[in-house]
């Protein structure tokens, strides 16, 4: 079924393993003045515009990857958004004889990750004291906000663990800066006047979806709620040893600016449009937001809005595919990333943060499908927020969440760009993976603990492979060869409905041979998916594992206390881990669905379908390990061992 999909979605109808394909669900009551609307052919602009215009629609553009036929058109005189469709609009297209048909856009929320209202823009106060202990290089930033940096460079500043960082003193020594990548921040705009943003800002490949203009200027707003982009792209591309803010991740890449989150409520044509800018000028998109945290959400990205990502991956940047990265989520304990579907999809990289100790945030959420994390606010000491540039010229210390997390990322993926423009997106994962670390990250509650999969590769349900290291992804990626193409097995699914009982485990298995034998084989595990539909009489109360045949337990759901959802249950919910990276498939899966509940409650489990995505060939075969006690010489001996059986 995802494959069938997938073929009618991309218009291509030859088998395609190795491209990806896409599912999705959703539900709504709001309506916007935004249509979708199909042509019978291909239209050019023109007609599109023409035909908008003669029954008072003003047409936006044309959707990313429609091939002309689908066009984004907006009417000025119905209310932005309303509880009722416009019938009498719909019809009026839909008399139009090159219409196919015209949707009515449902409107819905998305919110940014780690909005604190902000007193008064943060001045430096306790400068802090660098340590010389830290290392050799003379190659150190001199700008003013850098020694708050501690994501950076950590020297022990202010309560820090020393050396707890991103290690991306190791790139620069390498002369590796971000030069001539280019990374959109999808976000409330960007202030591209600021005096450390603006050589590094990129016009060409910057758009305003929330306006329709070229100019993804930050709408101004009394409490600066509208500051989120700036200081993401700060962090990102903010410029060097120019006496201003501090530095980016990459600082001499390059930032463009999709604003797109700056309206009442977003669309699935926002998004869509927002994922599809410019993929040949934009390497990387960081996005800082989704559904809301509140818990008891589960909703993720429209068909449109797929449709953009999948073919970002699959086309994008010639060929090579856009890396997404996605802020996991801010919504704590309460909260579950699985149950976004940005942040749980396997085209995006879903980052989470450690403070500057190693504890997680409190507001962590945590998630079988984040990939590695970087570091936010959180400690005690105000002073260790994420300093970079803020709106109007200013800087700031103190922004904060899994926001500021996700755009670390993008700037280490930058750097890896640099060192080796030809990496493609699941290059990067693989890399992100390999070159991850433990460090000294760790569970402030102790119940999640660092775990070795059936390769050696050790994870954490809260940090997935580790803390990204910046030196050490440059390293790997200058010598990295492209993995082996990918491929997509439907491993099996059991659709006999099963009651879900009230005080022990559900127990389902699935047997399999991987494809084995068939042009779709998976002997190499990259992400897993369970794609379940089930119901409960709570359905926050639903705990659910996935156990590998390599013995591999990953908590694909934990409770979530705010979730008292009775009625829609999970639809074809593509739960995903990333946590038997590496293992090989064939055997035995187990899903463990229980309730965690001190109420009785019942449920019933609809269907699981599990399927597996990786490759029939080992990844690192070409690749030689520059020390015998790296992850990567471990997997790659894992891997050998297991061909010589
Ligand atoms: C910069 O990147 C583009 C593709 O994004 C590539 O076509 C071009 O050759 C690169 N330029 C340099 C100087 O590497
Ligand atoms: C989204 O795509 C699915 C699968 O093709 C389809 O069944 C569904 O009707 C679509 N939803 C909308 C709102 O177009
Ligand atoms: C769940 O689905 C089953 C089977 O379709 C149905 O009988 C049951 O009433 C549903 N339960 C809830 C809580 O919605
Ligand atoms: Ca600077
Ligand atoms: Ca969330």
């Amino acid at each position: 079924m995802l494959k069938k999909w997938n073929a009618l979605l991309l218009g291509l109808f030859v088998l395609a393993i190795t491209l990806e394909t896409a599912s999705t669900s959703a539900s709504n009551e709001l309506f916007t003045s935004s249509f979708l609307v199909r042509f019978k052919r291909s239209v050019n602009n023109l007609e599109a515009h023409d035909i908008a215009k003669r029954n008072s629609f003003h047409n936006i553009g044309p959707l990313p990857g429609s091939f002309g036929k689908e066009y984004h058109f907006r009417h000025s005189s119905i209310p932005h958004v309303r509880s009722r469709r416009s019938i009498a609009h719909t019809r009026l297209l839909k008399k139009e004889p090159l219409i196919h048909n015209a949707i009515q856009q449902p409107g819905f929320k998305r919110v940014k990750r780690g909005f604190r209202t902000l007193k008064s823009p943060a001045a430096i106060s306790n400068y802090p004291i660098e340590s010389e202990k830290y290392s050799e290089s003379s190659n150190v930033p001199t700008d003013p906000y850098f020694p708050f940096q501690w994501y950076l460079r950590n020297t022990g500043q202010n309560g820090g663990k020393m050396r707890l960082d991103l290690n991306v003193q190791a790139a620069w020594d390498q002369g590796v800066t971000g030069k001539n990548v280019t990374t959109a921040i999808m976000d409330d705009g960007v202030d591209y006047m600021h005096p450390d943003l603006k050589f590094n800002y990129n016009a060409e490949a910057s758009y305003d979806f929330s306006s329709n203009d070229p100019f993804p200027y930050p709408r101004y707003t009394d409490d600066w709620f509208n500051s989120h982009g700036t200081r993401c792209a700060g962090e990102v591309a903010a410029a060097r040893d120019n006496d201003i803010c501090g530095v980016g991740v990459a600082y001499d890449s390059k930032v463009a600016g999709i604003r797109m989150l700056d309206q009442p409520y977003m669309t699935d044509l926002i998004e869509a449009n927002s994922m599809g800018h410019e993929p040949h000028k934009i390497d990387i998109y960081s996005a800082s937001w989704g559904p809301t945290d509140d818990g008891k959400t589960v909703d993720g990205p429209r068909n449109a809005t797929m449709r953009a990502i999948v073919q970002g991956v699959n086309e994008g940047r010639k060929g090579l595919g856009n890396i997404y990265v996605w802020a996991s989520g801010d919504g704590g304990e309460e909260d579950d990333c699985n149950c976004d579907g940005y942040a749980a999809s396997m085209w995006t990289i879903s980052i989470n943060s450690a403070i500057n100790d190693g504890q997680n945030a409190h507001y962590d959420e945590s998630c079988s499908s984040t990939l590695a994390s970087t570091f936010s606010n959180g400690a005690k000491d105000p002073n260790t927020g994420v300093a970079t540039t803020d709106l109007y010229g200013k800087c700031t210390t103190t922004h904060s969440g899994t926001s500021a997390a996700a755009p670390e990322a993008a700037g280490v993926f930058a750097l890896a760009l640099e060192a080796n423009p030809i990496l493609s997106w699941r290059d990067i994962q693989h890399l992100t993976v390999l070159t991850s670390k433990r460090n000294s990250l760790y569970d402030a509650k102790n119940r999640f603990h660092w775990t070795m999969n059936g390769v050696g590769l050790e994870f954490n349900h809260l940090f997935g492979f580790g803390v990204l290291d910046a030196g050490g992804m440059v390293t790997l990626s200058k010598q990295w060869q492209t993995v082996p193409p990918r491929y997509h097995c439907e491993a099996g699914t059991i659709t006999k409905l099963q009651e879900i009982p009230s005080s022990r485990s559900l127990l389902l298995r699935i047997d399999t041979s991987a494809c084995r034998g068939t042009d779709t084989e998976v002997n190499y595990l990259e992400h897993v998916q369970a794609v379940i539909t089930a119901n409960a009489t709570r359905r926050g109360d639903l705990e659910m594992f996935l156990t590998s045949p390599m013995g591999t337990r990953s908590m694909i759901l934990s409770k979530r206390p705010n979730d008292d959802d009775h009625r829609d249950g999970f639809t074809k919910w593509p739960f995903m881990t990333t946590h038997t990276w590496g293992e090989y498939p064939q055997g035995k899966w187990l899903l463990e669905v229980s309730f965690n509940s001190k109420e009785p409650q019942t449920g019933w489990l609809k269907e699981w379908s599990l399927v597996l995505h990786g490759t029939k060939d080992p990844p690192y075969r070409t690749l030689s390990p520059q020390s015998p006690h790296s992850k990567l010489a471990i997997v790659k001996k894992a891997h050998e061992d297991r061909l010589k059986m």
